[in-house]
C-alpha cells in the first residue's frame, strides 16, 4: 500500500515526521512518496490540500486509504506500518504539542520593536505576507466555496500577524503582542531548563538506545527551539542557549542533543541548517 507523506523543509513538525521516515527505514519513491508543500508561499492553503487535511498543517500522510492530519497521528502511522518497531509515543508527545511551547509561534514572536523590525524584515515577515495573499487568492477560488468559514479564520489571525509585522497594527495591538511574546519566549525558556530534564533519560533516548515515537517530536521541538535561540550548527546550539537563556541547559538537555545530532537521520533532515 502506497504512502504519500506532505512535507516542508522549513517545518519544524514535518521534520518530526521526516526524523522518523529515516529512523524507521522508509525510503522515498519505495515505500513512500514525499511531496512538498511550499508553506513560505501558503501552497498549504490550496482548496485540494484543506479538503485533503481540513487543517491545512503539515505534516500529512496518505496511507491506506486514510489521511492522517496531525504530526502525532502521522507519526503513529509510519511506525504502525514500519519493519523496525519503536517504542509507542506517550503524554510526553501531548505535551511537547502544547500550545504553551508552539514551536512556530517561538519563531514568530518579538518581545520589543527591534525583534518585531528584525523579524518584520526576514523570513518571518516574508512567510506571513505570503501566506495572506496565498489565502486571498484561494479563497476567491470556485473549489474554496466548501471551506468558506477556514478561509475567514485563517484571513483574520494571519491578517492581525500581518497587521502587527508591518506597524499598521493600533499601539495597543502591539503591545499585546510584545506582552504575549515575552509569555512565550519564558514559557519555552521553561520547557528547556525544567520541563525537559524532567522527563529525557540521562543517555540515550526516551524509546531506549534508538529513538521512539516521542523522540522524533522532542528532537525536532528542540531543534526548532535552537534554531530560535541563533543556533546555525548542533556544535554551536549550547552556546545559544545559553546565552538566550542566561544559563547553561541542564546535562539531560545536553546529552539528548548530542544523541540526537550524531545520528545519520538528523544529519540527513537538518543537512542544510537547523529549523
Ligand atoms: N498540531 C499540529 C500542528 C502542525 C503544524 O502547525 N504544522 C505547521 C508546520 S510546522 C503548519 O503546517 N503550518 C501551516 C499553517 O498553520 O498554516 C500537528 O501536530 O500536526
Ligand atoms: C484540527 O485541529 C484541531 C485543533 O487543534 C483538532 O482538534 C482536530 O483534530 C484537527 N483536525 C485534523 C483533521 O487533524
Ligand atoms: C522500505 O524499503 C526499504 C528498501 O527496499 C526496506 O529496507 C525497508 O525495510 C522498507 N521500509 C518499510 C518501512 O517498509
Amino acid at each position: 500500500m502506497s504512502k504519500i507523506l506532505y512535507i516542508f523543509a522549513g517545518s519544524v513538525w514535518a521534520a518530526a515526521a521526516e526524523l522518523a521516515v529515516a529512523e524507521l527505514g522508509y525510503k522515498d519513491g519505495e515505500n513512500i512518496t514525499i511531496k512538498v508543500v511550499n508553506l513560505v508561499n501558503g501552497e498549504n492553503f490550496a482548496p485540494s490540500f484543506v479538503k485533503l487535511n481540513p487543517n491545512a498543517t503539515l505534516p500529512t500522510l496518505e496511507a491506506g486509504g486514510k489521511v492522517y492530519g496531525s504530526t502525532a497521528e502521522v507519526i503513529a502511522a509510519l511506525a504502525k506500518d514500519a519493519p523496525v518497531k519503536v517504542k509507542a509515543g506517550t503524554s510526553i508527545t501531548e505535551t511537547i504539542h502544547e500550545e504553551k511551547y508552539d514551536p512556530n509561534f517561538a519563531m514568530l514572536l518579538s518581545r520589543n520593536e527591534a525583534e518585531l523590525t528584525a523579524k518584520g524584515a526576514g523570513l518571518a515577515g516574508t512567510f506571513i505576507g505570503n501566506r495572506q495573499a496565498a489565502l486571498e487568492k484561494y479563497s476567491q477560488s470556485a473549489d474554496a466555496a466548501p471551506y468558506k468559514a477556514f478561509y475567514e479564520t485563517k484571513l483574520a489571525q494571519n491578517g492581525g500577524m500581518l497587521a502587527i509585522v508591518t506597524g499598521k497594527a493600533p499601539e495597543e495591538h502591539k503591545a499585546g503582542f510584545f506582552a504575549k511574546s515575552q509569555a512565550h519566549f519564558d514559557s519555552v525558556k521553561g520547557a528547556v531548563l525544567e520541563v525537559l530534564p524532567g522527563f529525557l533519560p540521562a543517555s540515550g533516548f526516551i524509546g531506549g538506545e534508538v529513538p521512539g515515537e516521542d523522540d522524533f517530536h522532542v528532537g525536532a521541538w528542540l531543534a526548532r527551539i535552537a534554531a530560535t535561540c541563533g543556533a546555525k550548527s548542533a556544535d554551536d546550539a549550547p552556546a545559544a542557549f545559553e546565552k538566550a537563556y542566561g544559563a547553561p541547559v541542564p546535562a539531560s538537555v545536553a546529552a539528548y542533543w548530542g544523541a540526537w545530532t550524531a545520528r545519520p537521520s538528523w544529519k540527513t533532515v537538518y543537512a542544510s541548517g537547523l529549523h
